[in-house]
């Protein structure tokens, strides 16, 4: 009878021991669609910082087109990771990303862009954080304006050249959030021209879109300029400077803040007048977070979690960045 107590206290002790293991066994997925962005750079970095604060482990993976999201699904699994956080190249791919973390047994939550299914809609089931897009694209909207007005430039002899990317919804929104903004300050909407990029947010296809509108409309004396993100915006300034723009007559501000330190950094100011410093880190630190409280405690993730953003120029960007533990 002893020795019987003896073996099942072994064994619970075995079984304790075994969980213990298991529990600081989680291993996650970080799939991001631009690995080359300094916003997604951002992210991961964040998410490393997450793992290394509760004890997982974060496999990162850049993910820009849909053959090697799949790839690196399979991949993760096969590590014995048991869950993915994921910015898809293509939203449409939502429902097949679906399918193949349920065959893999993966959870999996989304950052920035948001799955739709086949009919167009949001996946509101799947666990999203993001953007507050809209209201970020306003603010946009708003510095672009303030700073319009302490120029003093006549509203007639400026234009409004906005890159779009409409197939997206989070970048939609900010652009419709901006002219939302410009329009409700008196900017005429006859004088907003859209210069929609083909192909990836990078900054030579937001160049070839920025140039055809500048091509179109040779004699606006003076630009404001916006786009979904920074890469989209500092694209359209180098359209600008390739068309002889003067710098001093055009005011550019984009939305993420990460990607145009470099361009703040510069000795000579350019145009690109500041950017809507959106939360990356905190973005990639949250569903990290979220995801390993989930498949560690089986805690459900909230699935709609939104980010606010904050205007940095040359004067305030350091200060910022400091702030937000961007630095
Ligand atoms: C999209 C854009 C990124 C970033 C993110 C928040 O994914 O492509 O540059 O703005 O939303």
């Amino acid at each position: 009878m002893k020795s019987l107590w003896k073996l099942s206290l072994l064994f619970g002790m075995a079984m304790v021991l075994s969980g213990l293991a298991q529990a600081v066994d989680v291993k996650i997925g970080f799939l991001v669609k631009q690995p080359e962005e300094p916003w997604f750079q951002v992210e991961t970095k964040f998410a490393q910082k997450c793992g290394a604060d509760y004890g997982f482990e974060v496999i990162a993976i850049g993910v820009p087109d849909g053959e090697r999201v799949l790839n690196a699904i399979d991949n993760i699994a096969a590590n014995g990771a048991q869950g993915f956080v994921i910015c898809t190249p293509d939203v449409r791919l939502g429902p097949g990303i679906v399918a193949r973390a349920k065959a893999n047994n993966l959870k999996l939550v989304t950052v920035d862009d948001r799955f739709i299914d086949a009919s167009g809609k949001y996946m509101e089931e799947i666990p999203y954080v993001g953007m507050s897009a809209f209201n970020i694209g306003r603010q946009m909207g708003e510095a672009l304006m303030d700073e319009l007005q302490k120029r003093n430039w006549p509203i007639a002899e400026v234009g409004f050249l906005l890159t779009t990317y409409d197939e997206l919804d989070t970048t939609r929104e900010r652009t419709e959030g901006a002219v939302a903004a410009a329009t409700e300050k008196g900017f005429p909407a006859s004088q907003i021209y859209r210069a929609p990029i083909i192909g990836m947010m990078e900054i030579p296809t937001s160049l070839t879109a920025a140039n055809v509108i500048l091509t179109q409309y040779p004699n606006v004396k003076y630009w404001i300029v916006g786009g979904p993100n920074d890469n989209s915006v500092l694209g359209a300034v180098r359209a600008l400077e390739g068309n002889n723009h003067p710098v001093a007559n055009a005011i550019a501000v984009g939305i993420n803040g990460t990607d145009c330190i470099n361009e703040l950094e510069k000795a000579t100011p350019t145009s690109f007048y500041g950017s809507i410093l959106g939360l990356a880190g905190v973005e990639g630190y949250k569903t990290s977070e979220m995801l390993y409280k989930w498949i560690k405690d089986g805690t459900s993730p909230q699935l709609d979690t939104r980010t606010v953003g904050r205007l940095i120029t040359r004067e305030n960007f350091r200060q910022v960045l400091k702030e937000e533990g961007m630095d």
